[in-house]
């Protein structure tokens, strides 16, 4: 049987994907790929991979016989915005080199992807619409708009099976996120369970769509796992669980750390989640393969800090 690539394995979304992808298939079908020379996933096979080296990704995809991708690799919305040409680099030289190794070697089914940064001021701010008016402000944002494009031309033209999510701000402990918007979420979380105070760079009303991790792996999976007739949307799926701001965020955490004290200063950061919509209208995939986020608000705050808790001590640096 061909092999799943994890392109991306020790990110974020990697780390939990690519343990729930095992759990699924075996960890004889799954193999991780990350830019740093050692894995995370002990168990796995693991490749050292650049993806902006198209020759090295074909070899990966030969040797390993590989027959599905999910390409996670990635610079987010706020180091994009400081590194724009190695954003622009890394996220569209990236993606063209997954399609087209994916193309040549007949790959069964590639997963990318996009994100709420693909939309833009001109995007209604309240349950953005599936399609619409778009239009990014970022180089992420950009890369994950053209990046949606270019999956629908390859699917169009080739009959290529690729399917993409639009995913919001992800809260997750396993992995550090990778300088996005929404990480203040996660830092709050951090900084409340070690104990310490909190500067968030967003304002106390920047309200954002965001998802509990494990809702998210659930989604890309039972995405991928749909048969191929029920996913009608060409381009990337709208997702959404709820969406809070950082006051909101720090009335809950308050419930358990009652002392937990937070300051605002927002930076360069505030103008991305000003360009951003509130909240996403992703009924086209409750429709099509009946999403249906799990956690509530409160039940990934719960779990969030019961797990940082377990886990002390949390570094000054995951905290900041
Ligand atoms: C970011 O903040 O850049 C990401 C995203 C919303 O795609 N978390």
């Amino acid at each position: 049987m061909k092999k799943i690539l994890v392109i991306g394995a020790n990110g974020q979304i990697g780390t939990e994907l690519t343990t729930a992808l095992v759990k699924l298939h075996g960890a004889q079908q799954v193999v991780a790929s990350d830019i740093q020379a050692i894995g995370r996933h002990q168990e796995l096979a693991y490749e050292k991979l650049d993806v902006t080296d198209a020759r090295r990704l074909a070899e990966v995809v030969l040797q390993h016989d590989i027959g599905e991708i999910y390409h996670l690799a990635a610079a987010l919305s706020a180091k994009g915005e400081e590194h724009p040409e190695w954003a622009w680099n890394l996220n569209m030289t990236g993606l063209l080199n997954v399609l087209e190794v994916a193309r040549q070697a007949k790959l069964s089914k590639v997963f990318w992807p996009s994100s709420i940064a693909a939309f833009g001021p001109s995007t209604p701010r309240d349950n953005a619409p599936q399609t619409g008016a778009m239009d990014p402000k970022t180089v992420y944002g950009i890369s994950k708009l053209a990046g949606e494009h270019w999956c629908s031309w390859y699917a169009e033209k080739y009959g290529m099976d690729i399917r993409s999510l639009r995913y919001p701000g992800l809260i997750s402990y396993s992995a550090e996120p990778g300088g996005g918007t929404t990480d203040y979420a996660i830092q709050a979380l951090f900084a409340a369970a070690a104990g310490h105070d909190y500067t968030s760079f967003l304002s106390a009303d920047s309200t954002l769509p965001m998802m509990y991790m494990p809702d998210a792996v659930r989604a890309t999976i039972e995405l991928m796992s749909a048969p191929r007739e029920q996913i009608k949307v060409a381009g990337s799926y709208n997702l959404a669980a709820w969406s809070f701001s950082p006051h909101e965020l720090v009335e809950i955490i308050k419930q358990h750390y009652p002392a937990f004290k937070v300051a605002y200063k927002p930076d360069f950061r505030q103008a991305i989640a000003d360009a951003w919509p509130r909240s996403i209208d992703d009924s086209k995939a409750r429709q099509e393969w009946r999403w249906s986020h799990a956690y509530s608000l409160s039940d990934m705050v719960d779990d969030m800090l019961a797990h940082l808790v377990a886990r002390k001590p949390v570094t000054q640096e995951q905290a900041a």
